[in-house]
C-alpha cells in the first residue's frame, strides 16, 4: 500500500481519515490536522479538529454531532455558568479530560505534536494524528461586524455574520510540524479529506512551505469535495464560499485547489459537474461521497486508494 498523507479539518475530514485508517497501517498513513481553530477556554488549550480526528479514530465520537464524546454530559459547564463563566462553547464533562491533559502536557514543555501523540497512545490510536504546526496559528474570520476568532464566528455567532475574508494569524512564521514535514517528503500520495477548503484546508496550506511542497509533490494528489448538490454536507463552507464571491459548486472547490490537486472526487449526484471541473485541468472522479455509516467511510477510502494507484500510473506515464 502507498504511504498517504491525509490533510483534514474536523467532522467531514475525520470520517474519511477513519476510513483510511481501516485500510492502511500506521506506517502507511499520517493525518495532518488543521489547528487554526484552536482556542483557549477556561484556561484550557482546545484543539477542536485534532480532538475530532482523535475521537473518531479512538471510536469515541458523539454520533449526533460528529465532534465531542459519545454519551457526554455538561454538568461542569453548567456549574461554571452558575459561577458566571462562559458556556457558549460546549465542553463536555468527559471531553474536558482531553483539554486538561493537553494543557498539562503543554505546560510541562511538550510540543502540541508530543501532547497529541501522548493522548493518542493513551487512547489506543496507533495511526499518527499530527497537528499542522507546533506553533500557534489562529484562523480569524473577517466579518461585517469586525474580526473574530474562528470559534467565536462558528459557534458563538453560528456563522451568521457575513464574511468578507479570512486570515491565518501566525501562519507566516509557523513551521510545519515534524511529522507533516516528513510526510511531505516521504509520502507517496496526498489526500485532502472532505473539509472546508477555506477554513480547514487553507490554514494548513498557509503554514510556511506547505503550499509550495504540495505544488511540487511528485505523487498523486486527490481531494474529496465537501460540496454536494451545491451545499456543504456539514458546516459553513457553502455560505462562506458564496459570501467570498466563489461559485458554490465542485468547480468552485476545484478553483481553490488549483495547482494543488490532480483529481477532485465529486459525489455521484453531482456527476453533471464533472466537465466544469475538468475544464480547469483537474480530473473529476465521480463516487458516492456521503459518509453516514462506517462502511461508507471505508468504501470511500477504498475508492480514493484505488484512484491513488491509477493516478500514480498516469503521472509516471507522462
Ligand atoms: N461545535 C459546535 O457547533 N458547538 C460547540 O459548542 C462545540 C464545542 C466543541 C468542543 C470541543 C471540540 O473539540 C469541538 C467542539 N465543537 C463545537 C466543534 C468545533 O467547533 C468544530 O467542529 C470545528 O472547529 C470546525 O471544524
Amino acid at each position: 500500500m502507498p504511504r498517504v498523507l491525509a490533510v483534514s479539518g474536523g467532522v467531514g475530514g475525520a470520517k474519511l481519515a477513519l476510513g483510511l485508517s481501516r485500510l492502511l497501517t500506521p506506517d502507511e498513513l499520517t493525518v495532518a490536522v488543521n489547528t487554526g481553530d484552536d482556542e483557549t477556554f477556561h484556561g484550557l488549550h482546545v484543539s477542536p479538529d485534532v480532538d475530532t480526528v482523535v475521537y473518531a479514530l479512538a471510536g469515541l465520537t458523539n454520533p449526533d454531532t460528529g465532534w465531542g464524546v459519545s454519551g457526554d454530559s455538561f454538568r461542569t459547564l453548567d456549574a461554571l455558568g452558575r459561577l458566571g463563566g462562559e458556556t457558549w462553547f460546549r465542553l463536555g464533562d468527559l471531553d474536558l479530560a482531553m483539554h486538561l491533559r493537553r494543557t498539562e502536557l503543554l505546560a510541562a514543555g511538550r510540543t502540541l505534536t508530543e501532547a497529541t501523540r501522548a493522548i493518542c497512545d493513551a487512547l489506543g490510536v496507533r495511526h499518527p494524528v499530527v497537528p499542522m504546526s507546533d506553533a500557534p496559528v489562529r484562523t480569524i474570520a473577517q466579518t461585517e461586524h469586525g474580526e473574530m476568532a474562528f470559534q467565536e464566528y462558528f459557534v458563538r455567532h453560528a456563522c451568521e455574520p457575513r464574511i468578507t475574508g479570512v486570515r491565518f494569524d501566525g501562519a507566516d512564521d509557523a513551521l510545519s510540524s515534524p511529522a507533516l514535514s516528513e510526510a511531505l517528503v516521504n509520502a507517496d500520495a496526498i489526500v485532502f479529506c472532505p473539509s472546508n477548503p477555506l477554513v480547514s484546508i487553507e490554514p494548513v496550506l498557509a503554514v510556511q512551505g506547505v503550499r509550495d511542497a504540495i505544488e511540487r509533490f511528485a505523487g498523486p494528489r486527490i481531494a474529496v469535495s465537501p460540496i454536494v448538490g451545491g451545499r456543504a454536507l456539514k458546516g459553513p463552507a457553502a455560505k462562506m464560499m458564496a459570501e467570498l464571491g466563489e461559485e458554490v459548486s465542485n468547480a468552485g472547490v476545484a478553483r481553490r485547489y488549483a495547482g494543488l490537486i490532480d483529481v477532485l472526487v465529486l459525489d455521484e449526484s453531482d456527476a453533471a459537474e464533472a466537465p466544469a471541473v475538468e475544464a480547469l485541468g483537474i480530473a473529476a472522479h465521480v463516487a458516492p461521497t456521503v459518509m453516514t455509516t462506517d462502511a461508507d467511510k471505508t468504501a470511500l477510502a477504498r475508492e480514493v486508494l484505488t484512484l491513488v494507484s491509477q493516478t500514480a500510473h498516469r503521472r509516471s506515464a507522462r
